[in-house]
């Protein structure tokens, strides 16, 4: 999963970054584009690892990209490098600037930050959808296909972000390879002082995010970032210092799967445990697939143990012994927590 942090200016972006990532890139004004990998922390994985002494432990990984806010001439909107920057994520965090920062101007004001930011993006969107319609229309392309255009153009003209758009009501496909800002994924992190890092989101900042179709998220980046470079042992008494009982990383990657509607599953054996990442309602062959594309095409079938029956019987065995493996067709609807040895033939 790739998530780049994007958002305005003295947001915190590049503290939130290292919030997450427990790195220590320098603060301070615009710089290149970070790259930085976080283990997605699985105590079930940390489980079954106790259990098979593999020689390899995998846990899902979420790679975050600290996108400096680069704006083009004279701040009308943000610049074409930073949106092609943007533009390859698989989702978004804006980061809003909720404290005063004596380097920027006026009062923080998230909501009107929020505002600008959809904003752009939706403009950003309508140039392409616009252009993509036109060729359309001169190349008479099926109906079907100008009629779908002309539906997302109206939906962008209106100030409506595209992920709010139903499977039913647009079809993906057509929009892959474009990159479009208001169809990624949005989550919303208010980073604000540490006074009031265990506050909730005003409710009217809430109800935009809502309607935006995106997850919210309070956090206090700068001193959670000092805490995330501490021990481990160390961190949770800072932490419920603050009122919270969780690291920024743990919030994080929770709304960010709830958003996403992300569950994991998990292969075991000698060799490796380990955790894989897929959509909730993928299908036991699709998430073959992750594994690798031959498990996919040559998949046969997959035995399946859920996560609480094999800690409930203590071994793959017993669970067969028990009658309580199950096998699973290449329609069977993938569980969280399911522990999967998928047969095959190439
Ligand atoms: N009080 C307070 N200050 C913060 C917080 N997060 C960041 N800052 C400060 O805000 C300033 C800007 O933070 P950065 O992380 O560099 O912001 P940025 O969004 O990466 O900025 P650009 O890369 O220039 O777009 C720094 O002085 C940070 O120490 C926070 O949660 N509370
Ligand atoms: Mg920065």
């Amino acid at each position: 999963m790739k998530i780049g942090l994007v958002g305005f200016a003295g947001s915190g972006k590049t503290t939130v970054f290292n919030t997450m990532t427990g790195l220590h890139v320098a603060i301070g004004y615009g710089g290149e584009v970070r790259i930085g990998t976080v283990r997605v922390p699985d105590e079930r994985i940390d489980t079954l690892s106790r259990i098979f002494s593999p020689k390899k432990t995998t846990y899902a990984e979420m790679t975050f990209s600290d996108i400096p806010g680069e704006h083009g001439a004279e701040k009308k909107g943000l610049s074409t490098k930073a949106l092609q920057q943007i533009r390859d994520q698989e989702a978004l965090c804006l980061v809003l600037r909720d404290f005063v920062n004596p380097a920027v101007e006026g009062t923080p004001d998230s909501l009107r930050d929020l505002e600008a930011f959809h904003t752009e993006c939706v403009l950003a969107d309508l140039e392409i959808v616009e252009r993509r319609l036109a060729r359309a229309r001169k190349e008479k392309a099926p109906a079907q296909e100008i009629a779908a255009f002309e539906m997302i153009g109206a939906t962008l003209e209106d100030g409506r972000p595209l992920r709010g758009l139903s499977a039913a009501e647009l079809d993906r496909g057509l929009l892959r390879g474009y990159g479009l800002l208001t169809d990624r994924p949005l989550l919303v992190a208010l980073n604000r002082d540490e006074a009031n890092a265990a506050e909730a989101i005003p409710v009217e900042l809430a109800a935009r995010i809502a309607s935006l179709g995106a997850a919210g998220l309070v956090l206090s980046a700068s001193v959670e970032a000092e805490i995330a470079g501490l021990a481990r042992e160390e961190q949770q008494a800072f932490l419920e210092d603050l009122g919270l009982h969780e690291s920024a990383l743990a919030r994080f990657i929770r709304s960010a799967y709830g958003l996403l509607d992300l569950i994991s599953f998990f292969t075991v054996g000698q060799d490796e445990v380990r955790a894989w990442t897929i959509r909730r309602g993928a299908n036991a062959r699709t998430a073959a697939g992750r594994i690798h594309s031959d498990l996919e095409r040559g998949f046969i079938r997959a035995d399946v143990i859920p996560y609480a029956v094999f800690i409930e019987l203590g071994s793959e065995q017993a669970v067969k012994d028990a009658g309580r493996l199950l096998v699973a067709g290449k329609d069977y609807v993938v569980a969280d927590g399911d522990i999967m040895h998928v047969r095959f033939a190439v």
